[in-house]
């Protein structure tokens, strides 16, 4: 889940610039997206996200290593772990833009508070985008059971580091 935890908050720290909608607006007459989702925010998000996934992958592999198992630098299955990690990187970051949408269409401003949809957005993004590239992650008792408490947990981690985001000022609200 790291991708998918990091590369919202990197896009806080590195985001602005131009909106991704282009500043155009819907048949609302209000903005598709609005100013909060820029290009910057989601190519640095989803990049800081999957250096973060080949880390992992590159840990687990030496955990291998260390206990006696032989395997080559990034484990057996590397190429589906790195689609993986890509995928959840930016099915967080789509995720979040999707709602975005819906939250214009609600007739609420950029940065406005959604809450538990503001801190699951990013969480279902990922997990569509990897079930789309690899279904057979979903079928374990285990991942079941990440889900569980990713989901239990993830709020409350969400709002701990936004009210730091806000606090060292990157974000506008503390939400
Ligand atoms: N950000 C960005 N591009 C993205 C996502 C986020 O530039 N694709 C940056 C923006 O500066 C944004 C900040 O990260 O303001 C915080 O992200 P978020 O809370 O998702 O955006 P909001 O400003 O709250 O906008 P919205 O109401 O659309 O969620
Ligand atoms: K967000
Ligand atoms: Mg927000």
């Amino acid at each position: 889940m790291l991708p998918a935890y990091l590369s919202n908050p990197f896009a806080a720290v590195f985001g602005g610039g131009k909106p991704i909608d282009g500043g155009r607006t819907y048949k609302d007459g209000r903005r598709i997206l609005g100013d909060g989702k820029t290009y910057r925010g989601l190519f640095s998000g989803i990049f800081c996200g999957f250096i973060a996934g080949c880390i992992e992958i590159w840990l687990s592999s030496r955990g291998f290593e260390i206990m006696g198992i032989n395997m080559p630098v990034f484990g057996p299955d590397y190429k589906s772990a790195l689609i993986v990690v890509l995928a959840l990187a930016s099915g967080a970051l789509f995720g979040d833009m999707f709602k975005s949408f819906f939250k214009r269409r609600m007739g609420l401003k950029r940065g406005a508070s959604l809450p538990l949809v503001d801190q699951l957005d990013f969480v279902v993004g990922a997990w569509v985008f990897t079930y789309l590239v690899a279904p057979e992650w979903f079928v374990s008792n285990f991942t079941h059971g990440i889900m569980l408490t990713v989901i239990i947990i993830t709020p409350l981690l969400h709002l701990t580091t936004n009210i730091i985001g806000y606090l060292i000022g990157v974000k506008k609200e503390p939400w």
